[in-house]
């Protein structure tokens, strides 16, 4: 089976096929001839996912999985969340991470989250539409300053609990088998087999 990850950017592309086994073969944007901006302008983490799925299928007749994904801390009331790609007003990582460093220079509580929804539109048995989403979520700290270069976005100051290294610590491997964009992932690959069978 033929899926298209509707997603731009080529860091979450990377983690998803470094993840995937013969489940299905990725297709990617460029592959189906979209340049298109896909829209994101719902509000939530969820919605964006489907907009961005729906989009495909609409727009491309292809099956198709979205992902949307953001950071949430909880000493600045689950910001930046659905806003974490442009937080400080521009797609610009370091500028994002400065943000929420300088907005929790005087909390102690660090507590925070990744989370992302993987959206799945799929042309099933009967050209019947399945729409599915899975949800992964991994729990974490943000440290006082950034630390490590791998991965990308907020990862040099997410610790994930458990760890004493950052994302931006580990390689891709190690943050492919934790991270909320695996856990999505495994639960959307074992929803693929389950149909399958
Ligand atoms: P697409 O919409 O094209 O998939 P995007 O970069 O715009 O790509 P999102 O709208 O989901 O993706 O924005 C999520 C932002 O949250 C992303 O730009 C990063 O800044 C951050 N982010 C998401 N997942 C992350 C991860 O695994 N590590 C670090 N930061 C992440």
């Amino acid at each position: 089976m033929e899926l298209c990850f509707a997603t731009n950017n080529q860091h979450k592309l990377d983690e998803v096929s470094n993840r995937l086994g013969h489940t299905f073969s990725l297709r990617t944007l460029q592959d189906i001839g979209c340049t298109d901006e896909l829209p994101e302008t719902s509000g939530t983490i969820s919605g964006n996912s489907r907009q961005k799925a729906d989009y495909v299928w609409t727009h491309f007749g292809m099956s198709c999985f979205a992902d949307d994904s953001g950071l949430e801390v909880d000493a600045l009331n689950g910001e930046p969340g659905v806003d974490s790609a442009f937080y400080s007003g521009h797609r610009d990582s370091e500028q994002n991470i400065q943000k929420v460093l300088r907005n929790l220079s005087d909390k102690t509580n660090r507590k925070a989250r990744f989370i992302t929804v993987f959206t799945l539109v799929l042309h099933g048995l009967n050209a019947v539409l399945v729409e599915h989403q899975f949800e992964g979520i991994i729990e974490g700290q943000i440290l006082t300053e950034p630390r490590g270069t791998g991965g990308f976005g907020y990862d040099p100051i997410f610790m994930p609990d458990g760890y004493d290294r950052t994302f931006a610590e580990m390689s891709m491997d190690e943050k492919g088998a934790i991270s909320h964009r695996a856990l999505a992932l495994a639960k959307m690959i074992a929803y693929l087999k389950e149909q399958a069978n």
